[in-house]
Protein backbone atom coordinates (compact mmCIF):
# COMPACT_ATOMS: atom_id res chain seq x y z
CA UNK A 1 0.00 0.00 0.00
CA UNK A 2 1.52 3.40 -0.64
CA UNK A 3 2.05 6.04 1.79
CA UNK A 4 1.42 9.62 1.67
CA UNK A 5 3.39 12.04 4.04
CA UNK A 6 1.57 15.06 5.13
CA UNK A 7 0.28 17.62 8.04
CA UNK A 8 -3.33 19.11 8.18
CA UNK A 9 -3.89 22.35 6.54
CA UNK A 10 -1.21 22.07 4.42
CA UNK A 11 -0.40 21.05 0.83
CA UNK A 12 -0.53 17.62 1.43
CA UNK A 13 -4.14 17.48 1.71
CA UNK A 14 -4.07 18.13 -2.50
CA UNK A 15 -2.29 14.17 -2.56
CA UNK A 16 -4.92 13.02 0.27
CA UNK A 17 -7.74 14.55 -1.50
CA UNK A 18 -6.88 12.87 -4.46
CA UNK A 19 -6.32 9.66 -3.24
CA UNK A 20 -10.17 9.76 -2.20
CA UNK A 21 -11.66 10.93 -4.77
CA UNK A 22 -9.61 8.26 -6.30
CA UNK A 23 -11.15 5.07 -3.97
CA UNK A 24 -6.80 4.74 -3.49
CA UNK A 25 -6.30 2.82 -0.18
CA UNK A 26 -3.10 4.80 1.55
CA UNK A 27 -1.22 4.74 4.60
CA UNK A 28 -1.47 8.30 5.81
CA UNK A 29 1.77 9.24 8.38
CA UNK A 30 1.75 12.64 9.92
CA UNK A 31 4.63 14.70 9.52
CA UNK A 32 4.27 17.17 12.44
CA UNK A 33 6.16 20.76 10.60
CA UNK A 34 5.18 22.36 14.29
CA UNK A 35 7.88 19.74 15.93
CA UNK A 36 10.15 20.62 13.49
CA UNK A 37 9.83 16.53 12.12
CA UNK A 38 10.12 17.25 8.33
CA UNK A 39 13.61 18.29 9.01
CA UNK A 40 14.43 14.67 11.03
CA UNK A 41 17.44 12.30 9.31
CA UNK A 42 14.15 9.71 9.65
CA UNK A 43 11.85 12.18 6.97
CA UNK A 44 14.78 13.76 5.11
CA UNK A 45 15.48 10.16 4.10
CA UNK A 46 11.98 9.86 2.46
CA UNK A 47 11.96 13.15 1.09
CA UNK A 48 15.14 15.06 0.71
CA UNK A 49 13.01 18.77 0.08
CA UNK A 50 12.35 18.04 4.19
CA UNK A 51 8.02 19.10 2.99
CA UNK A 52 5.10 17.76 2.40
CA UNK A 53 3.37 16.35 0.99
CA UNK A 54 5.65 13.40 -0.30
CA UNK A 55 4.07 9.95 -1.41
CA UNK A 56 5.89 6.24 -1.30
CA UNK A 57 4.75 3.67 -3.27
CA UNK A 58 6.99 0.50 -3.70
CA UNK A 59 10.34 1.95 -2.96
CA UNK A 60 9.12 4.85 -5.44
CA UNK A 61 9.54 8.69 -3.73
CA UNK A 62 7.58 11.74 -5.47
CA UNK A 63 7.45 15.07 -3.85
CA UNK A 64 5.57 18.21 -5.52
CA UNK A 65 1.94 17.68 -4.98
CA UNK A 66 1.38 18.12 -8.66
CA UNK A 67 3.54 15.42 -9.47
CA UNK A 68 1.21 13.02 -6.45
CA UNK A 69 -2.03 13.77 -7.99
CA UNK A 70 -1.36 13.56 -11.15
CA UNK A 71 1.01 9.72 -10.40
CA UNK A 72 -2.06 8.51 -8.28
CA UNK A 73 -4.72 9.49 -11.21
CA UNK A 74 -2.72 8.13 -13.64
CA UNK A 75 -2.15 4.80 -11.32
CA UNK A 76 -5.98 4.60 -11.35
CA UNK A 77 -6.46 5.65 -14.78
CA UNK A 78 -9.38 8.06 -13.51
CA UNK A 79 -9.95 11.51 -13.32
CA UNK A 80 -7.17 12.36 -15.66
CA UNK A 81 -6.68 12.54 -19.42
CA UNK A 82 -4.54 9.79 -21.33
CA UNK A 83 -1.30 10.70 -21.90
CA UNK A 84 -0.49 12.33 -25.18
CA UNK A 85 -4.18 13.46 -26.14
CA UNK A 86 -5.23 16.81 -26.93
CA UNK A 87 -7.02 16.81 -23.14
CA UNK A 88 -4.12 15.58 -21.37
CA UNK A 89 -1.77 18.85 -22.65
CA UNK A 90 -4.83 21.01 -21.13
CA UNK A 91 -4.39 19.51 -18.20
CA UNK A 92 -0.77 19.57 -17.78
CA UNK A 93 -1.32 23.26 -18.91
CA UNK A 94 -3.93 23.43 -16.15
CA UNK A 95 -1.27 22.15 -13.60
CA UNK A 96 1.08 24.31 -14.44
CA UNK A 97 -0.67 27.12 -14.73
CA UNK A 98 -1.95 26.63 -11.04
CA UNK A 99 1.23 25.55 -9.52
CA UNK A 100 3.51 28.75 -11.07
CA UNK A 101 0.73 31.09 -11.30
CA UNK A 102 -2.21 30.99 -9.11
CA UNK A 103 -0.39 29.77 -6.18
CA UNK A 104 2.73 32.08 -6.14
CA UNK A 105 1.56 35.41 -5.29
CA UNK A 106 -0.84 33.88 -2.69
CA UNK A 107 2.16 32.24 -1.36
CA UNK A 108 3.87 35.50 -1.52
CA UNK A 109 1.51 36.55 0.78
CA UNK A 110 1.11 33.85 3.38
CA UNK A 111 5.00 33.47 3.39
CA UNK A 112 5.33 37.79 4.24
CA UNK A 113 2.67 37.37 6.67
CA UNK A 114 3.81 34.42 8.90
CA UNK A 115 5.73 31.52 7.50
CA UNK A 116 9.08 33.68 6.65
CA UNK A 117 11.19 34.19 9.89
CA UNK A 118 10.19 37.57 11.06
CA UNK A 119 13.23 39.43 9.78
CA UNK A 120 12.81 38.22 6.72
CA UNK A 121 9.27 39.70 5.94
CA UNK A 122 8.52 42.84 3.79
CA UNK A 123 5.36 44.33 4.20
CA UNK A 124 5.33 45.62 0.88
CA UNK A 125 5.27 42.26 -0.59
CA UNK A 126 2.17 41.40 0.86
CA UNK A 127 0.11 44.10 -1.24
CA UNK A 128 2.45 43.21 -4.41
CA UNK A 129 1.34 39.50 -3.80
CA UNK A 130 -2.56 40.76 -3.41
CA UNK A 131 -2.07 42.97 -6.71
CA UNK A 132 -0.47 39.97 -8.55
CA UNK A 133 -3.13 37.57 -7.35
CA UNK A 134 -5.84 39.27 -9.01
CA UNK A 135 -4.36 39.89 -12.14
CA UNK A 136 -3.45 36.05 -12.19
CA UNK A 137 -7.34 35.26 -11.18
CA UNK A 138 -8.60 37.27 -14.48
CA UNK A 139 -6.57 34.62 -16.23
CA UNK A 140 -7.89 31.68 -14.06
CA UNK A 141 -11.68 33.00 -14.89
CA UNK A 142 -10.83 33.34 -18.47
CA UNK A 143 -9.44 29.93 -18.54
CA UNK A 144 -12.48 28.92 -16.38
CA UNK A 145 -15.02 30.56 -18.58
CA UNK A 146 -18.51 28.85 -18.27
CA UNK A 147 -17.38 25.51 -17.58
CA UNK A 148 -18.05 23.57 -14.69
CA UNK A 149 -14.47 22.28 -14.25
CA UNK A 150 -11.24 23.13 -15.32
CA UNK A 151 -11.43 20.92 -18.28
CA UNK A 152 -15.19 20.95 -18.98
CA UNK A 153 -18.01 18.88 -17.73
CA UNK A 154 -16.00 16.19 -15.79
CA UNK A 155 -14.13 16.42 -12.54
CA UNK A 156 -10.21 16.00 -13.15
CA UNK A 157 -7.38 15.82 -10.59
CA UNK A 158 -6.60 19.77 -11.91
CA UNK A 159 -9.40 20.72 -10.04
CA UNK A 160 -7.86 18.80 -6.84
CA UNK A 161 -4.91 21.38 -7.38
CA UNK A 162 -6.57 24.23 -8.21
CA UNK A 163 -9.91 23.78 -5.67
CA UNK A 164 -7.07 23.59 -3.12
CA UNK A 165 -4.98 27.14 -4.12
CA UNK A 166 -8.31 29.05 -4.46
CA UNK A 167 -9.20 27.81 -0.72
CA UNK A 168 -5.68 29.78 0.32
CA UNK A 169 -7.08 33.14 -1.06
CA UNK A 170 -10.45 32.56 0.75
CA UNK A 171 -7.71 31.84 3.89
CA UNK A 172 -5.89 34.30 3.01
CA UNK A 173 -8.74 37.20 2.46
CA UNK A 174 -8.08 37.56 -1.20
CA UNK A 175 -11.72 38.24 -3.10
CA UNK A 176 -12.21 35.54 -5.80
CA UNK A 177 -14.03 38.50 -7.65
CA UNK A 178 -15.54 36.98 -10.16
CA UNK A 179 -18.46 34.94 -10.29
CA UNK A 180 -17.43 31.84 -11.94
CA UNK A 181 -14.83 31.25 -9.80
CA UNK A 182 -16.95 32.07 -6.60
CA UNK A 183 -19.20 29.40 -8.08
CA UNK A 184 -16.58 27.46 -9.10
CA UNK A 185 -14.74 27.01 -5.89
CA UNK A 186 -17.41 26.27 -4.07
CA UNK A 187 -18.45 23.40 -5.82
CA UNK A 188 -15.08 21.79 -5.62
CA UNK A 189 -14.46 22.98 -2.03
CA UNK A 190 -18.03 21.43 -0.94
CA UNK A 191 -16.85 17.82 -2.45
CA UNK A 192 -17.10 14.94 -0.09
CA UNK A 193 -13.63 13.90 -0.77
CA UNK A 194 -12.26 16.96 0.43
CA UNK A 195 -13.83 17.13 3.91
CA UNK A 196 -12.33 12.72 4.35
CA UNK A 197 -9.10 13.64 3.66
CA UNK A 198 -9.35 16.63 5.82
CA UNK A 199 -11.02 14.68 8.87
CA UNK A 200 -7.59 12.03 7.99
CA UNK A 201 -5.44 14.66 8.60
CA UNK A 202 -6.91 16.27 11.42
CA UNK A 203 -6.90 12.78 13.31
CA UNK A 204 -3.59 11.93 12.31
CA UNK A 205 -2.53 15.21 14.39
CA UNK A 206 -4.77 14.76 16.97
CA UNK A 207 -2.98 11.03 17.63
CA UNK A 208 0.69 12.09 17.04
N1 LIG B 1 6.12 22.87 -4.32
C1 LIG B 1 5.88 22.01 -3.19
C2 LIG B 1 5.81 22.85 -1.94
C3 LIG B 1 5.79 21.98 -0.69
C4 LIG B 1 5.77 22.86 0.57
O1 LIG B 1 6.31 24.00 0.58
N2 LIG B 1 5.20 22.32 1.63
C5 LIG B 1 5.14 23.05 2.87
C6 LIG B 1 3.80 22.81 3.57
S1 LIG B 1 2.47 23.49 2.59
C7 LIG B 1 6.22 22.55 3.81
O2 LIG B 1 6.40 21.36 3.95
N3 LIG B 1 6.95 23.48 4.43
C8 LIG B 1 7.95 23.17 5.37
C9 LIG B 1 9.20 24.00 5.19
O3 LIG B 1 9.27 24.73 4.18
O4 LIG B 1 10.07 23.91 6.04
C10 LIG B 1 4.60 21.20 -3.43
O5 LIG B 1 3.70 21.69 -4.11
O6 LIG B 1 4.50 20.06 -2.93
Amino acid sequence: MLTIYGYSGTRSIRATWAAEELGIAYEYQCVDLKRGLHKSPEYLAVAATGKVPSLRDDGLTITESGAIVTYLADQAGRLIPSTGTAKRGKYEEAMYFVHTELEQPLWSIGKHKFALPEDKRIEQNISLGEWEFQQVLSVFAKMLGDQTYLLGDTFSVADVAAGHTLSWAKGFKQALTHDNVIEYAERVLTRPALARARQREAEAVSVS
